[in-house]
């Protein structure tokens, strides 16, 4: 059976984006491959994060990916820091990734070019660990939204040099992203993507919005003044990214809704955005509900930490004698 892993870090409530572009794609595949997901908190720390709120969200992102459909008993579910060898092969990675490279990544570049102020080491290293995360269990492909890819292919790179320089250690993955949902846009700014560090909280759903919150932001979301219904991306990106996420919801296109709403207004073609959208979040909420009154949470997470560990720590056995770093 094939691999597959991803991660995400929940810096904040899931979005919308973090469902259609990640979270739903690892559920579809649970049957077909090995899922190995995780909670990515190491990476949530490289942009300070209050205590209190960090702990609320990262239980809150394990609630939601068992309330999307994720089956303990098929994919392997667990916390980034139950399983130590990620940080330990992070280090390890870093040691064989030029600077140049760092330089290269746009989610960087593009803080540096906003003039950020304290951005920190562990933020501009990331890609290292994130090189670990992945490696560490040889997965064949990581389901990753657009804005991701390139981290991906730098970690292939990175495998690919520690193999030529010792011997073949590290299977290269494949980055995964779908054709449709890839990039979920903000509603209030079809130009930028849908961030759960959204200033505007209106370009934002969360999973956790209450849908009539949330329909409230569809109802809202940045147009265009051409008054027709066409899946044209460049020419009309917030009609677009509608059809998109009510496309990616009920498993048709951006191009057949258009179709079936030719000829109808916008408002209308929102309140079925809005209809798909409540109905998705009100499934979700009402799982998420149950699996919290349930108070499974801990268990999961013992469960797949001792899975992802009894991969993991072989790994860097592997790693650290090639490297020479063993004395035994
Ligand atoms: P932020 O929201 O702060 O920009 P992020 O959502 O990119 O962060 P994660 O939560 O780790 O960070 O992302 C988890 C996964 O969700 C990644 O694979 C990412 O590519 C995907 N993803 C995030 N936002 C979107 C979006 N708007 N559209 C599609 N996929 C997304
Ligand atoms: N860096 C990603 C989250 C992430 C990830 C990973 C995704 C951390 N490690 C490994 C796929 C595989 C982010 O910021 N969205």
């Amino acid at each position: 059976m094939k691999r597959m892993l991803s991660g995400i870090k929940p810096t904040g409530s899931l979005t919308l984006g973090n469902y259609i572009g990640a979270l739903r794609h690892f559920v579809e595949y649970q049957d077909e491959y090995e899922v190995i997901a995780f909670i990515a908190n190491l990476h949530c720390i490289t942009v300070y994060q209050e205590p209190k709120e960090l702990r609320k969200n990262l239980k809150d992102a394990v609630a939601l990916y068992l309330a999307a459909g994720l089956d303990p008993q098929k994919a392997t579910i667990f916390l980034q820091t139950d399983v130590p060898e990620h940080a330990q092969l992070g280090y390890i990675l870093a040691c064989y990734t030029y600077l140049g490279e760092l330089n290269r990544m746009t989610q960087f570049k593009d803080k540096m070019a906003k003039g950020e102020q304290n951005l920190t080491a562990g933020l501009y290293s990331y890609p290292c660990l994130m090189a670990a995360d992945i490696l560490l269990y040889d997965p064949d492909y990581v389901p990753v939204g657009d804005d991701q890819k390139q981290h991906v292919e730098l970690t292939r790179d990175i495998a690919a040099r520690f193999n030529n320089k010792y011997s073949p250690t590290f299977k290269l993955p494949e980055p995964l992203s779908a054709k449709v949902g890839a990039r979920i846009m903000s509603l209030s700014d079809p130009s930028r993507k849908m961030s759960k560090s959204d200033p505007s909280n209106n370009g934002c759903i969360y999973l956790l919005d209450d849908p009539a919150v949330a329909k409230n932001k569809i109802m809202r979301a940045v147009t265009d003044s051409y008054g027709e219904i066409r899946a044209d991306k460049e020419k009309q990106p917030g009609l677009y990214n509608l059809l998109e996420i009510a496309a990616s919801l009920s498993d048709t296109t951006p191009e057949a809704l258009a179709l079936e709403f030719s000829g109808k207004g916008y408002g209308e073609l929102k309140k079925y955005v809005a209809e798909v959208v409540c109905s998705s979040l009100n499934s979700l909420q009402e799982r998420y509900r149950e699996i919290l009154a349930n108070n499974v949470i801990e268990d999961v997470l013992k469960e797949g930490a001792e899975k992802a560990h009894r991969i993991a720590y072989k790994k860097l056995a592997t790693v650290s004698r090639k490297v020479g770093l063993e004395i035994r």
